[in-house]
């Protein structure tokens, strides 16, 4: 069986759950197309670890792609890595999804959009950095980086928490995996200080949430006590219930320093509920000198078959070698974690759905197609709401106790109308407007009426002299009009006004 499917098939072919394993995942996978990962923690499996420990070449051996690697281009943004099974042929997408904005502040709804797509596995590997770039520099055009040459102008970020998505389709596995920036240990530049805890807060972000697998990746070439990540995954998971270790560059110990490697993985030092797991993968220098993948599997074997202590290890202990152990480990582990999850998932998104459906009942009905009936129809109702206010026709205890009062008012009001007076001169009042003035005005516009008949321009004129100065008075008396009897105004029946 070539090595490429040694990977992976063997143990999907011997798992009796395969098609549940593939249901879940994908169940998963969609939950966070949606979005839901927001309000959910949605089972995840977390590659962190020190710079250059080697996440990214595990998740290469793993998933068959290429990602940023260190040595100039390492992981500088969380990479989510999707793969599934499928019958399609193999296809890798990659997005984009910007959950914080340019200021490092989370978005209310994270935007994830489509950024380019290749069918060959040897391809992935440029259009991820080509993404990583784009989401380094937020102020260009993301096409920018998605057509042209790329050139070597500095960055403007260093890091970013938004997150290049990758969606393989046609993949030997269902497994989702996300790969994190490794934890800083110094810097050379002391501008470039604050890079340490930005980067330990991100990967804090990712592993302190309960439903997520901690692959605590630990480089066999550095000493153990200075692996920050075991620091920060016991203080996010204190019983290592959920931390799994995984000892990278087995082929780096020196000689007869391979004792507290073996203590590890034995579970006498550091002890993990998960284990720890061996991984060897290619060097710099074997990847310069062009190694092929199926290549670097059986370097691999090959390491753990002839290199002491490893050649020599009990048989239960023989499993916890090599990538193949590792990514059906992996598997089983999310599967199982989704499984035990699925209930409370299931009731969490039930009640958010409630409040959902609950807030959308009381947005009001959608517009018609109509909008200048929709527009009457408002203007309607608000005149039908404003006369119940103004008639206090839903409050009769408050129409009850004015009614005294507003028929009291309605006729100190009118007491104030202009009043015309027969005779040639008002006696004590210079307001009132007299019989002669009348008839002043109607010999000014007479016209050419019938005998008997005035013409509706005196009327006009009359009013005119009038209203000006009893304006106040005629709105006054109006409303309580409409006051004690609504249908009379409504009419237009205002001639008491006069
Ligand atoms: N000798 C040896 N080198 C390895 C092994 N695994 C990874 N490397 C090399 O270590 C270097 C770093 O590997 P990466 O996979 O980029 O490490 P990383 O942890 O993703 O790095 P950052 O993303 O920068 O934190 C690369 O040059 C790899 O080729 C291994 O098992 N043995
Ligand atoms: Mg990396």
């Amino acid at each position: 069986m070539p090595m490429k499917s040694a990977l992976t098939s063997s143990f999907l072919e011997s798992s009796k759950f395969k098609k549940r394993h593939s249901v879940l995942i994908k169940l998963v996978d969609a939950m966070r197309d949606c979005g839901a990962n927001l309000d959910l923690d949605i089972p995840t499996i977390v590659f962190c670890g020190n710079q250059s420990a080697g996440k990214s070449s595990l998740i290469e051996a793993i998933s068959e792609i290429e990602l940023p690697r260190s040595d100039g281009t390492c992981t500088r943004c969380p990479m989510e890595v999707r793969l599934s099974t499928s019958s399609s042929s193999w296809e890798c997408v990659v997005s984009l999804r910007k959950e914080y904005d340019t200021n490092g502040k989370i978005l209310d709804r994270p935007q994830e959009k489509y950024f380019g797509s290749v069918k060959a596995k040897k391809d992935v590997g440029l259009l991820v950095i080509r993404a990583q770039r784009a989401l380094l520099n937020p102020e260009r055009a993301t096409d920018f980086f998605a057509c042209v040459n790329l050139d070597d102008s500095p960055d403007d970020l260093q890091f970013t928490k938004n997150v290049v998505v990758l969606h393989i389709k046609g993949a030997d596995i269902d497994l989702s995996l996300i790969d994190l920036p490794g934890i800083i240990r110094s810097v050379d530049d002391p501008n470039d200080n604050h890079l340490i805890p930005l980067v330990r807060s991100l990967v804090q972000v990712y592993i302190e949430k309960p439903k997520t697998i901690i692959v605590a990746t630990i480089s066999c070439k550095d000493d153990i006590d200075n692996q920050e990540v075991i620091q920060m995954a016991k203080s996010a998971d204190p019983e290592g219930l959920r931390t799994l270790g995984v000892l990278t560059k087995p082929d780096t110990i020196e000689l007869h320093c391979e004792a507290v490697w073996l203590e590890l993985l034995k579970g006498l030092k550091y002890k993990l509920a998960l284990g720890y797991t061996m991984v060897r993968n290619p060097s710099k220098k074997e990847l310069l000198d062009g190694l092929t993948r199926t290549e670097a599997r059986n370097l691999e074997n090959q390491f753990f078959e002839s290199t002491e202590p490893w050649r020599s290890l009990e048989r239960d202990h023989k499993c916890q070698l090599g990538v193949a152990n590792l990514s059906s480990e992996l598997s089983d582990l999310l599967v199982r974690l989704i499984e035990i999850n699925l209930p409370i998932m299931r009731e969490t998104l039930q009640n958010s759905m409630e409040s959902v459906d609950e807030q959308l009942s009381k947005l009001p009905r959608p517009l018609a197609s109509n909008l200048q009936r929709e527009y009457l129809d408002a203007l309607q109702s608000l005149r039908e709401h404003l006369d119940d206010v103004v008639s206090a026709k839903k409050n009769k205890d408050l129409y009850q106790a004015i009614m005294k009062e507003s028929e009291e008012f309605f006729e100190r009001i009118r007491q104030t109308r202009p009043k015309f007076v027969f005779g040639d001169k008002a006696p004590n009042d210079k307001d009132k407007l007299t019989y002669t003035d009348v008839q002043k005005l109607i010999r000014e516009r007479k016209g050419r009426e019938l005998p008997g008949h005035t013409s509706p321009e005196v009327t006009a004129e009359i009013i005119k002299v009038i209203r000006p100065k009893y304006f106040m008075t005629d709105i006054l008396i109006f409303l309580l009009i409409r006051l004690q009897d609504p249908s009379k105004a409504m009419a237009g029946d205002n001639k008491n006004i006069f």
